[in-house]
């Protein structure tokens, strides 16, 4: 008989259980989903840190809009929860990325961030983009975090934020949600770009992505868990691969 694995979020903190829940909810209400093939051994993968058991689950979608679309969920051992999201926007259509992280741990999430990231040349938004979260009302949270420095490819309307109670992370919730319907109502609308602009971007995505390869805290959690080679090619495969660049070796 076949096993049904469950599914990992329904073991994570709550917070991760949500989003993970509603990131696909306003997936399937505005997108047309298409699966992603993700390199073959990455789709489930399990190795150790100092001992314990860091799980990964990958969630991989396509749709005309979107070349990539990934929900990770990772657990290591009891302590550590994450939910990793990121949009990437199909070469034929000038939109920002959308992604979002959640770190926690036991039962705390420390570190909960989201944002609509810039990828043009001039690293703003486009104006549509700016009017709809513009208009969002104004959001405080008691924690607010400081992005270090790699962070600059985040727009002004990113959030980045300890949660520090319930009800913050239902606003935090919330919030996301309310990013994600903006950007899927814009999307769907988007005019498509003439070939002559798609490596524009492309240069885009692949300067956001080397940023992001810089996050020396993900880096480390995947280094410690496997080796450094594995981590440098799951993060240059799997989380921030840059399409027509040819990825590392697995050593
Ligand atoms: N990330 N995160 O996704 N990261 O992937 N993440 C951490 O409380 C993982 C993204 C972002 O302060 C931390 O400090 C692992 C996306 C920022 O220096 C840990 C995976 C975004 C920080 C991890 C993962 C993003 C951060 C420390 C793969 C934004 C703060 C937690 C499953 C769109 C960095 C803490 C800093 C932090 C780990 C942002 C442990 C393993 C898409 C800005």
């Amino acid at each position: 008989m076949a096993e049904i694995k469950p599914s990992l979020r329904d073991q994570q903190h709550p917070l991760i259980r949500q989003l993970a829940d509603r990131l696909e909810t306003v997936w399937h209400h505005y997108l047309q989903l298409s699966p992603y093939q993700l390199p073959e051994d990455l789709g489930y993968v399990e190795g150790r840190l100092e001992g314990e058991k860091l799980t990964i689950e990958n969630h991989c979608y396509q749709t005309p809009q979107f070349r990539k679309i990934h929900l990770e969920l990772a657990r290591l051992g009891n302590g550590l929860d994450i939910l990793h999201c990121v949009m990437f926007p199909h070469p034929s259509y000038a939109l920002p990325i959308f992604g979002t992280d959640l770190v926690g741990s036991r039962g705390q999430i420390s570190a909960a961030i989201a944002d609509l990231s810039p990828t043009s040349e001039d690293l703003t938004l486009p104006q549509s983009y700016c009017l709809a979260l513009s208009a969002l009302p104004k959001q405080d949270f008691v924690q607010p975090r400081e992005l270090p420095a790699w962070g600059d490819i985040f727009s002004e309307f990113c959030l980045f934020i300890r949660p520090s109670n319930q009800e913050e992370e239902t606003k935090f919730l919330e919030r996301v949600e309310k990013l994600l319907i903006i950007h899927c109502q814009q999307a769907i609308v988007a005019p498509a770009l003439l070939p002559e602009m798609q490596a524009k971007v492309m240069a885009g995505q692949a300067h956001y992505c080397r940023k992001q390869q810089q996050n020396d805290k993900t880096r480390r959690v995947l280094e410690k868990a496997f080796s450094p080679a594995w981590a440098e090619r799951y993060l240059t495969t799997v989380l921030f691969d840059i399409p027509g660049q040819v990825s590392q070796p697995l050593a």
